[in-house]
């Protein structure tokens, strides 16, 4: 435990951000400012432990989940995007629903308690396509949490099924939806949102979307895209959009900054993140993200090496064994597409922290040879 540990660093900003955590006291935007800027990542990092380690003691978190990316078919067309096609493109598919199905079955012995399914915005798609898909796969798979479609994909399928938010989140809801993932809300700031994702909503929308998902009772996450054209101002925004939103509703689960992989992007011409980047976005989002129970370090985006490591930085959570990932993918990552339960553990036990088998709401999960079981 770091409380054995004194707080030491030579960076004079850090020092007042250090007395507000050790007190407990919420952090604002100057010094999540100081977090950003400072090189003294040790200090960051012991910072973000500290409050890791005070909410959940040695314990990380990982579940055993399937990625099932419906269609890649999209009509937005976002610089930060290698995955989207347009309808005609090479390279473009869309699932029918049988083999959607079938997809959601394929993959390791071990059994998944958790299908992640975002796909494109398809243009022709009808709603009662992702009715059936969402009642199929909960009939075939009752016991799987299904977290599906982002807030960008829920705002456009209520334009396709010409409904409010709030139906289409309800009919999603009773068709099997059980939480909601955090991707699409990018950067917030509008300055930037314009030049990545200009199709998409915009932060506003993003967060009232959550908040309207939140208010029915669906769990989301949030993520942060980053490495790419914001600043660190943009960050900060971004954060306490993030926390503000939280307060209210309560609604998050998780928070996990994405790393801008380039490749195959319009905006190729980017460098990747550096290590430094991606172990302080964790460290950061520790301290100012006060009220979200879990920072989730994605090994598919981090790399499992680096996610490893981020372990003992803040983040209490490394996503799942994920099988098949393709946004990533096709955007050049060369991480494995997926991880087995047992590697997943090892990347955890060898950072001396205890793995801990989760379903989509962070409630353990007890295996044998023959069940699975979640403690409720
Ligand atoms: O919204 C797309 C990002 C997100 C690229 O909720 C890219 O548990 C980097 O949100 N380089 C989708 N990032 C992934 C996502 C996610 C992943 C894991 C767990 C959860 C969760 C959510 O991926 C998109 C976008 O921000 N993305 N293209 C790219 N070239």
């Amino acid at each position: 435990m770091s409380a054995r540990h004194e707080f030491q660093t030579d960076d004079a900003r850090l020092k007042p951000v250090a007395d507000k955590v050790l007190a407990q006291q919420r952090l604002e935007a100057e010094d999540a400012l100081a977090l950003y800027a400072s090189h003294d990542i040790l200090a960051v990092g012991w910072l973000a432990n500290h409050v890791r380690e005070r909410m959940h003691g040695d314990k990380t978190y990982f579940n055993v989940n399937r990625h099932i990316n419906p269609t890649n078919v999209c009509v937005a067309a976002c610089r930060l995007c290698a995955f989207g096609r347009k309808k005609d493109a090479p390279g473009a598919y869309t699932m029918a629903l049988e083999e959607a199905y079938q997809t959601a079955g394929a993959g390791y012995s071990d059994a998944v308690t958790e299908f992640h399914i975002v796909g494109g915005l398809h243009p022709e798609l009808p709603f009662q396509y992702f009715l059936d898909l969402i009642s199929g796969l909960k009939e075939r798979f009752p016991a799987v949490h299904i977290k599906a479609f982002t807030m960008v994909e829920i705002a456009f399928l209520a334009k396709i099924a010409k409904l409010s938010i709030r139906d289409t989140l309800l009919k999603l809801k009773s068709a099997g939806v059980d939480s909601l993932p955090g991707g699409g809300a990018e950067i917030f700031a509008e300055r930037v949102r314009h030049i990545i994702c200009d199709h998409k909503i915009d932060g506003q929308q993003w967060i009232d979307t959550a908040r309207l998902a939140h208010q029915l009772g669906l769990k989301s996450n949030a993520t942060m895209l980053y490495g790419h054209i914001e600043n660190d101002e943009d960050r900060v925004d971004h954060l306490l959009k993030l926390r503000g939103l939280q307060d209210e509703t309560g609604g998050f689960q998780t928070f996990i900054p994405l790393a801008f992989h380039p490749a195959n992007t319009p905006l190729r011409h980017l460098m990747t993140t550096t290590g430094f980047a991606d172990i302080k976005s964790i460290a950061s989002a520790r301290l100012v993200l006060d009220n979200f129970p879990h920072i989730k370090a994605y090994w598919q985006m981090m790399t499992p090496k680096v996610a490893q490591i981020a372990q003992r930085f803040g983040a209490d959570d490394l996503d799942g064994t994920v099988i098949e990932e393709k946004i990533y993918h096709d955007a050049g990552a060369t991480t494995p597409q997926g991880l087995r339960r047992q590697e997943l553990i090892r990347l955890i036990q060898e950072a001396g922290r205890e793995p801990v088998e989760r379903d989509t709401l962070y409630r353990p999960v007890t295996r044998t040879e023959t069940s699975v079981t979640v403690a409720v």
